[in-house]
């Protein structure tokens, strides 16, 4: 029989197949492997007597790490405007690891109710500026989301971004009931108070949505530093455009990365953003070896 992984505890498996949903165990053999089963995994299960054993994975369309989720197909990316602030850093590395996971990626600016016009039109041009549309939301009163609800259909998405931007809160606006835990932004930390901790799928009428607990920092120093350039968009029609071959677009001479920069088609702080994370990623290299 094949199902889905919604959730994961104490290592319980819960499957949900067409009908029901089956708390399965995973089969040794996962042990040995370097597979183990994730949730959003699909997944060939046999059962007997009311207990299920996992025992095939099937292929993974994608793979997140933190929250552990299989098969994302796309993320809204959730940033408060205010309280907390925009961290544009830690914004353009989301959407970093969504390009790099092939995930699609929407921006929604939370809590447009703290914000002014002018301040909305502010962040709005900076965010286009690097080739991304914005959505202004109010996740407690359920302003803007009917975007969002159509999205749904047929999708996994995965709902990222810092803590106390109300992730969960949105969750619960969407699914239009009280699922996840929300909780006040405590002024000393600017972190949500009840930070969502596990990783669950939640059902939705025709899809799933996973809440993930909000990161003050995004490792990405496992992407390998030839893929960096391919997962900004803007770079794209580029890429293939340098004199070298395999340009990473750095200290190499003639490169039409630099060349756009310069000329203005690709926003300056898009690139020392990517020449910051390149020398992350050559800088780990060197520590490895
Ligand atoms: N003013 C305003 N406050 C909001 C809005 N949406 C959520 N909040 C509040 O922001 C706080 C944090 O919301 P959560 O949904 O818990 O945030 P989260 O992103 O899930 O946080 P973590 O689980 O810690 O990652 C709560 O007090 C919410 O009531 C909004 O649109 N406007
Ligand atoms: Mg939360
Ligand atoms: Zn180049």
């Amino acid at each position: 029989m094949e199902g889905k992984i919604i959730k994961g505890i104490g290592g319980f498996y819960y499957v949900k197949t067409k009908e029901e949903v089956i708390e399965c165990k995973a089969r040794g053999k996962f042990r040995h492997k370097d597979m183990k089963p994730m949730v959003g995994d699909n997944v060939i299960i046999n059962v007997s007597n009311g207990k299920g054993v996992i025992e095939d994975i099937l292929e993974r369309s994608s793979e997140l790490i933190r929250p552990t989720v299989a098969n994302v197909t796309q993320a809204f990316v959730v940033f408060a405007i205010k309280n907390p602030d925009i961290n544009f850093d830690l914004l353009n590395r989301f959407l970093i690891l969504c390009e790099h996971n092939n995930i699609k990626s929407i921006v929604c600016l939370n809590k447009e109710d703290l914000a002014t016009n002018e301040e909305k039109e502010e962040v709005k041009k900076k965010i286009n500026d690097i080739g991304y549309d914005v959505l202004f939301i109010n996740a407690k009163k359920a302003i803007g989301i009917e975007l969002l609800k159509e999205r749904l259909e047929s999708e996994v998405t995965v709902l990222c971004g810092p803590s106390g931007a109300g992730k969960s809160t949105l969750i619960n606006t969407l699914i239009d009931r009280s699922h996840m835990e929300t909780g006040a932004v405590s002024d000393k930390i600017g972190r949500g108070k009840h930070t969502t901790r596990h990783s669950e799928l939640i059902e939705i009428e025709n899809g799933y949505l996973v809440d993930s607990p909000g990161f003050s920092n995004i490792d990405i120093s496992f992407i390998d530093k030839d893929e960096l350039r391919y997962c900004f968009p803007e770079f794209e029609e580029y890429n293939h455009n340098c004199k070298f071959r395999g340009c990473i677009h750095n200290k190499e001479p003639q490169c039409a990365v630099k060349a756009a920069v310069e000329e203005g088609k690709i926003n300056e702080y898009r690139y020392s953003f990517y020449i910051r994370i390149l020398e992350e990623l050559l800088d780990g290299r060197k520590n490895k070896w």
